[in-house]
């Protein structure tokens, strides 16, 4: 398999660049601060799909900045704003399987509606672990669509691992219960990635399934699933949101991954993820090539927002 350059987390916010946040920084150029001004700011926070809630707290701490620290121009303000962001993604921020340790086996467990990027990112984790000389086995846990197994098994071929796969509509414990054992077996892997239905019959059924999907891994591993991730779509906005609330509820997720990243104007998203939801994001997708997943950082994430480029629109 050749292998491009990851796509980076600046290069991957360049739609969001060229579209709302080139205009949140033009609002720096040095002008007076109005009351436009803090209009502008939040309405373009807003469609940037920061949320309502977060953009609110963002304005008012800055307001609150101006009013204590008397400052009156535009350009006083813009590294406050940049500070205090990096600030609400840093206090959530945690390591990916900070316990790794290459001779037990880690279970990551993935999550998220259809369509939203789950077996992509699996095959990128994947992709990720191996470089790191980790040994991976990929569970076809979302039996409830015969596609999603065939997916599955193409990526785990194209990035070299094994794929773990039962007839479809079959038992999804089952197959983990085959993944583990394959690992701890066979094929001595030390990595585990779970993929999962994004939708059943009903939301109740979904979270029955991935309950019962945890249960099974912990029996067979102390403490699995270790990671439980959210994969979200970043160009869903303030639905992926509400999504991320019904699943951080009932399926133990312990950090999203935001994918679609290079596929959105509205790049906003992780700080509503950040502020309103208290969960760290693990990884961004940043391309639809397994090469493209990048560990998320929140000053890197924030300076992209930011960075100088021609506003276009
Ligand atoms: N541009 C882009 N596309 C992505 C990314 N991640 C996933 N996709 C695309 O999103 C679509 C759905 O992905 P899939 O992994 O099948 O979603 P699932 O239903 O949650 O398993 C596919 O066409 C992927 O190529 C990403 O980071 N960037
Ligand atoms: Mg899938």
């Amino acid at each position: 398999m050749i292998l491009g350059r990851t796509k980076s987390i600046r290069e991957s916010l360049r739609k969001t660049r060229q579209s709302i946040f080139g205009q949140v920084v033009s609002l720096f150029g040095g002008g007076d601060i109005d009351d436009l001004f803090w209009e502008d700011l939040e309405a373009l926070l807003i469609q940037g799909d920061v949320g309502v809630k977060t953009t609110l707290a963002l304005v008012e701490w800055l307001q609150q900045q101006v009013a204590e620290q008397h400052l009156w121009r535009t350009d006083q303000v813009r590294d406050l704003l940049k500070q205090r962001m990096i600030e609400i993604l840093a206090s959530v921020q945690a390591p990916y399987l900070p316990d790794a340790d290459k001779r037990q086996l880690n279970v990551v467990l993935v999550v998220g509606v259809n369509g939203s990027g789950k077996t992509t990112t699996i095959a990128k984790l994947a992709r990720w672990h191996k470089e790191r000389g980790d040994r991976v086995v990929l569970a076809a846990a979302d039996t409830f669509r015969a596609a999603a197994i065939d997916q599955l098994k193409v990526w785990g071929e194209r990035v070299g691992a094994d794929v773990i796969a039962h007839q479809p509509g079959s038992d999804p414990g089952a197959v983990v219960f085959d993944a583990i054992r394959t690992a701890y077996g066979r094929r001595q892997a030390n990595v585990v990635i779970i993929d999962t239905a994004g939708r059943l019959q009903t939301q109740y059924n979904l979270m029955q399934e991935l309950a019962k999907i945890r249960s099974v891994a912990a029996k067979q591993v102390h403490q699995a699933p270790h990671e439980t991730l959210l994969v979200l779509d970043a160009t869903t906005g303030q639905n992926a949101l509400s999504q991320a609330y019904k699943f951080s509820e009932t399926a133990g997720v312990t950090g999203v991954v935001l994918a679609k990243l290079d596929s959105t104007a509205k790049g906003g998203m992780a700080l509503a993820i950040a502020h309103e939801l208290k969960l760290p994001i693990k990884f961004v997708g940043t391309g639809e090539r397994p090469e493209d997943l990048a560990p998320f950082d929140p000053r890197e994430f924030v300076e992209g927002l930011f960075a100088e480029e021609s506003a276009t629109i």
